[in-house]
């Protein structure tokens, strides 16, 4: 498999060409994993960087976003199967009010890809759900996305929920989204701050294994 013609078919966003692809290379024997990798993730990664750099517009990131989607509905299901021990779970949502979820989405996917089981709470999760997902799915990390610099203190809200009902040392808190910085992280309590979705899986990565 030429994995770039995996990676370019998800940049133009042709849907039904990256399905035939993925099946084509899962049929030669590559594993899920692998077309996640070297395919989806690659494209992927081209077309967050175009965009920051104003090479791609919002529709076209949407159209990737949407063959990203079907790419992953194809491997999920084997991603799961062959993980049979995960790395660790990590609950991840986009705050209340909110209703950004491409790099949220991102996140999740890549997370899914190293083997972390990952569940995602969808847009606009009130403080509530999130605690409600860390009492039922016992995470050790929770990662939070925001978007709006109106919808950032949601994050601090839902800190202080978990604080309420006993869960916040139960967690690792990961916080990112294009607003959220560093400073921002610390002042609200959470352990960390992400830049993108890169530095979220390393530093998963690095708190599960530590
Ligand atoms: C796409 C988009 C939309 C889409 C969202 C579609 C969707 N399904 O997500 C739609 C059209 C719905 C939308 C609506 C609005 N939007 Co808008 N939107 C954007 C846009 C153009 C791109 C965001 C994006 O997807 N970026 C690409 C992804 C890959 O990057 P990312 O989200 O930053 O994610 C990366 C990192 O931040 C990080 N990350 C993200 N989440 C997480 C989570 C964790 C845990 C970690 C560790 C890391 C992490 O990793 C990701 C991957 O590397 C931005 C402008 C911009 N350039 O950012 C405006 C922008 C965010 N929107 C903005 C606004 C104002 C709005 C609206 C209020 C517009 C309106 N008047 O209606 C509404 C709000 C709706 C709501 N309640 O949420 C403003 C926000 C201004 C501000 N500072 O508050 C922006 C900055 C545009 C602008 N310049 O004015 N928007």
């Amino acid at each position: 498999m030429e994995w770039n013609r995996i990676g370019d078919a998800l940049y133009d966003g042709k849907v039904d060409e990256v399905a035939t692809l993925i099946k084509q290379a899962l049929d030669e024997g590559h594993t899920a994993q692998e077309v996640l990798n070297q395919g989806l993730l690659m494209g992927m990664d081209k077309v967050g960087k175009d965009f920051k750099a104003d090479l791609l517009f919002l529709p076209e990131v949407l159209r990737s976003g949407k063959a990203m989607h079907a790419g992953m509905g194809i491997l999920k299901p084997l991603l799961s199967e062959s993980d049979s021990t995960t790395l660790g779970t990590f609950v991840i949502g986009t705050v209340k009010g909110d209703l950004h979820d491409i790099g949220k989405n991102l996140v999740g996917m890549m997370l899914t890809g190293v083997g972390m089981e990952v569940i995602d709470l969808g847009i606009d999760a009130p403080p509530a759900k999130f605690a409600e997902a860390v009492r039922e799915h016992q995470p050790q990390i929770v990662g939070m996305s925001a978007l709006l610099t109106t919808t950032m203190d949601e994050m601090k809200t839902t800190i202080e929920a978990l604080e309420e009902v006993g869960l916040r040392d139960k967690v690792k808190i990961m916080v990112g989204g294009a607003p959220v910085t560093q400073e921002f992280a610390g002042k609200i309590g959470a352990d960390a701050y992400a830049h993108d979705a890169i530095s979220a899986v390393d530093l998963a990565k690095e708190w599960l294994q530590s």
